[in-house]
């Protein structure tokens, strides 16, 4: 299985380097790799599991982050309903692509984290609030997805990834809360 310590953290030059598209099919270490990425994300929700292997909780995590530069990610968001046992959205998304987007933008109210920074960093991270992504699934079948809000910034978050770019990149260095006209905030109360 994997934890933290198949992690890389910011410094490492990987993080900041553009991954290879991936060749198909998959070998069976890449599919292997597939697996145990989504599988740490589940981990790493799951309270005993993530307690016993110290693992931080994540929705997301690309391939480049475990050190191995191929354009793969792993995201497991659950449903927001707690009476809901499927998650809201969860896969292997192999060499996605955001083919269209909305010009509407949205940003987490307290900000993104990310299991390769150990800090927290603040300021809001403009995304596109509906994507488009088109990818190939861990069964070979090329998938066209719309999504928006949440899952829409966790896949923006994990692509950034496969492009050497990191979250706080995306911080207004000036003004990290400020808020352009066509910026909504996403998940606080009011
Ligand atoms: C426990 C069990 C507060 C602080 C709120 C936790 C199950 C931050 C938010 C989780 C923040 C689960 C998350 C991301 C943020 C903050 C990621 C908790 C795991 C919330 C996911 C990739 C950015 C994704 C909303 C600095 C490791 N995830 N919170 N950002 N959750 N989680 N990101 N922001 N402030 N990061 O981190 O997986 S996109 Cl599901
Ligand atoms: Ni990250």
């Amino acid at each position: 299985m994997l934890t933290m310590n198949d992690v890389i953290r910011e410094g490492h030059p990987t993080l900041r380097k553009v991954a290879g598209k991936m060749t198909l099919p998959l070998t069976d270490e890449e599919k292997d790799l597939a697996d145990k990425m989504l599988e740490f994300l589940k981990n790493s929700q799951d309270p005993e599991t993530a307690e016993k292997y110290e693992l931080r909780p994540g929705v997301g995590i690309a391939a480049p982050q475990v050190n191995v530069s191929k354009r793969m990610i792993a995201v497991h968001v659950p449903s927001d309903d707690p009476e809901e046992s499927e998650p809201e959205f969860s896969g292997v998304l192999i060499n996605p692509k955001i083919v269209s987007h909305s010009v509407q933008q949205t940003c987490l109210s307290e900000g993104e984290g990310c299991l390769s920074v150990d800090r927290e960093v603040p300021g809001y991270v403009p995304r596109h609030k509906r994507i488009k992504v088109e990818y190939v699934d861990i069964d070979g079948n090329t998938q066209k997805k719309r999504l928006k809000n949440f899952p829409a910034i966790v896949v923006q978050h994990e692509i950034d990834h496969l492009n050497g770019v990191m979250f706080y990149d995306h911080i207004d260095p000036d003004n990290p809360l400020a808020l352009p006209d066509d910026l909504e905030v996403l998940g606080s109360a009011e």
